[in-house]
């Protein structure tokens, strides 16, 4: 197969063998790699998506198909550009509660941190009280919310308003498959203290903190 052929079936086959001479030689070409994460290795996840919804691949394999995303992304890290300025501003960053997605979540925290913010990354399954006491404690300037479920976009507006109660009002960046504009601009803005943003992938959510930064 050719390479651009190859690198999206790394995914879709969990494997690792031969995944980072792969990821050198795409690199070697001039890739970019943002653009390798964008492209093949989430055309890939898409059809693990597709598989997995066609109950062609079970659970089992999808988290080898999410261990090769990692290892690629690990890999490709390390070849990003970093700013070199210091931290323009703090974020808070989390999936939530009940949801264990965490790849794309990652992939804000390399993207931001990359680019002069400094990230606290709460991890997976984080429940409202925890937000809040993250909160107090490392006084964020943005909190960012992640969460791939459905059932997360529900989650996203129930911490909301916990945060709010809590009297948190600082920008929250929320971002993940099952969520759209529109859920964010209503339901979750609706039970917020403060500015609800929403972000499509992980360059519009630093897009959206640097307009707030600058
Ligand atoms: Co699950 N899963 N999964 N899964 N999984 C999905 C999300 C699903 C759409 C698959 C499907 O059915 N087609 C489906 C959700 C259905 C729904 O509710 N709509 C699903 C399901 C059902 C489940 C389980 C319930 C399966 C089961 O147990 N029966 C279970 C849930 C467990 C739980 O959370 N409680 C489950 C488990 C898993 C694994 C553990 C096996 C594994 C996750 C491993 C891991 O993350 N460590 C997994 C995977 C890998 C997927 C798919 C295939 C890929 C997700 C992914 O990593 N994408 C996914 C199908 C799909 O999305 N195609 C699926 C790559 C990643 C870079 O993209 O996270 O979307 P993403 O992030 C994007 C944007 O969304 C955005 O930026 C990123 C791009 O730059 N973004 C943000 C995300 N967060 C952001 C935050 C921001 C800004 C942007 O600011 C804060």
């Amino acid at each position: 197969l050719p390479l651009d052929e190859r690198l999206p079936r790394y995914i879709v086959d969990g494997t690792k063998a031969g995944l980072t001479d792969d990821l050198k030689a795409a690199l070697e070409r001039g890739d970019r790699p943002l653009d390798i994460i964008n492209g093949p290795l989430m055309a890939g996840m898409a059809e693990v998506g597709r598989l997995f919804n066609d109950n062609q691949l079970i659970v089992a394999e999808v988290l080898q198909s999410a261990e090769a995303m990692k290892a690629a992304v690990a890999y490709l890290e390390s070849f990003m550009e970093k700013s070199e300025s210091h931290a323009k501003a703090k974020l808070l960053l989390a999936t939530v509660k009940g949801d264990v997605h965490d790849i794309g979540k990652n992939l804000v925290e390399i993207i931001l941190s990359n680019n002069g913010f400094e990230v606290v990354n709460l991890g997976i399954k984080v429940p409202p009280e925890v937000l809040i006491e993250a909160c107090r404690r490392e006084k964020p300037d943005y909190l960012g919310l992640s969460g791939l479920l459905v059932k997360s976009a529900q989650q996203m507006a129930v911490s909301a308003a916990d945060l709010k109660a809590a009297g948190i009002d600082i920008p929250l960046l929320v971002g993940g498959a099952a969520l759209s504009k529109k859920f964010a601009d209503t339901r979750i803005a609706a039970e917020y203290g403060g500015p609800v943003l929403y972000a499509k992938d992980a360059m519009n959510g630093l897009d959206l903190v640097n307009q707030l930064s600058d």
